[in-house]
């Protein structure tokens, strides 16, 4: 019985590309005209559009911000650029250039992607930048996603994308305010996945940059269904440890 039920558990694992080799994690960026026709066919996407968190609270700096698309904090740093202590963009913050900051307006050349008539994003602050623990809640499997990120590499910095400690893409000396779109496609369903968007003062690497700040918004992850088949072979292999039992019970 225990061997069956080993193999069972084994296929089961198997079929959700659990426990195999790690799939290829891809990077493609695109321009933001390109949204609808990237995300078209996404079903069920999970968003993160930061209204409601921006309402809920107003303009403010955030240590560790949890979202529907899981946690964003700052990479470190202290930012010292007019992000921080510019007076007219920080009129109701009490602004220490150390957290990510949730905003609303235009600062810098950053503003509101999505929706259309929202106000609220997600700003790097002037810090090195962020780092975001993608997850959905109840640990959901995943297997893509997408973000706009707003007013990189204008000041500077090389800005490099790491997913889960890979560098997977670069983006240097592009025009103030320049949004562009990133989706990353995981190969197969993860249940977490460990983004950072950081500043550095060379293309290899270097030092960590601070006063390039950027923005994020327009998130959507895309949530892999379980099959309706593994959900009869997860009771088969519950079946089979019950039966196990009792026969050890009996013995
Ligand atoms: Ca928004
Ligand atoms: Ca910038």
């Amino acid at each position: 019985m225990r061997g069956m039920k080993t193999i069972a558990g084994a296929v089961a694992f198997a079929l959700l590309g659990f426990g195999a080799q790690a799939a290829t994690v891809s990077v493609d960026v695109h321009d933001l005209s390109e949204y609808a026709s990237l995300t078209a066919g996404w079903k069920n996407a999970i968003s993160e559009d930061f209204e409601t968190l921006g309402a809920a609270g107003g303009r403010r700096e955030v240590g560790v911000l949890d979202t529907a698309v899981g946690s964003f904090t700052t990479l470190g740093g202290k930012g010292t650029g007019g992000t921080v202590t510019d007076k007219k963009n920080n009129t109701t913050v009490k602004n220490t250039g150390t957290k990510l900051a949730l905003r609303d307006g235009t600062v810098y050349g950053r503003t509101n992607i999505a929706p259309a008539g929202g106000k609220w994003f997600l700003d790097s602050n002037d810090t090195f930048g962020m780092v975001w623990n993608v997850a959905l809640a109840g640990g959901h499997a995943f297997n893509k996603l997408i973000f706009a990120l707003t007013d990189a590499s204008d000041e500077g910095a090389y800005l490099r994308v790491t997913v889960d400690g890979v560098v997977q893409e670069i983006l240097s000396k592009l025009k103030n305010g320049t949004t562009k779109l990133f989706v990353i496609d995981f190969g197969g369903p993860v249940h977490s996945a460990k983004i950072e968007l950081g500043n550095y003062t060379k293309s290899t690497g270097g030092k960590q940059k601070t006063n390039d700040g950027f923005s994020v918004d327009a998130i959507q992850v895309a949530p892999v269904p379980l099959p309706a088949g593994l959900v009869l072979l997860g009771s088969a292999v519950a079946g089979f440890g019950v039966i196990g039992r009792r026969r050890a019970r009996m013995a």
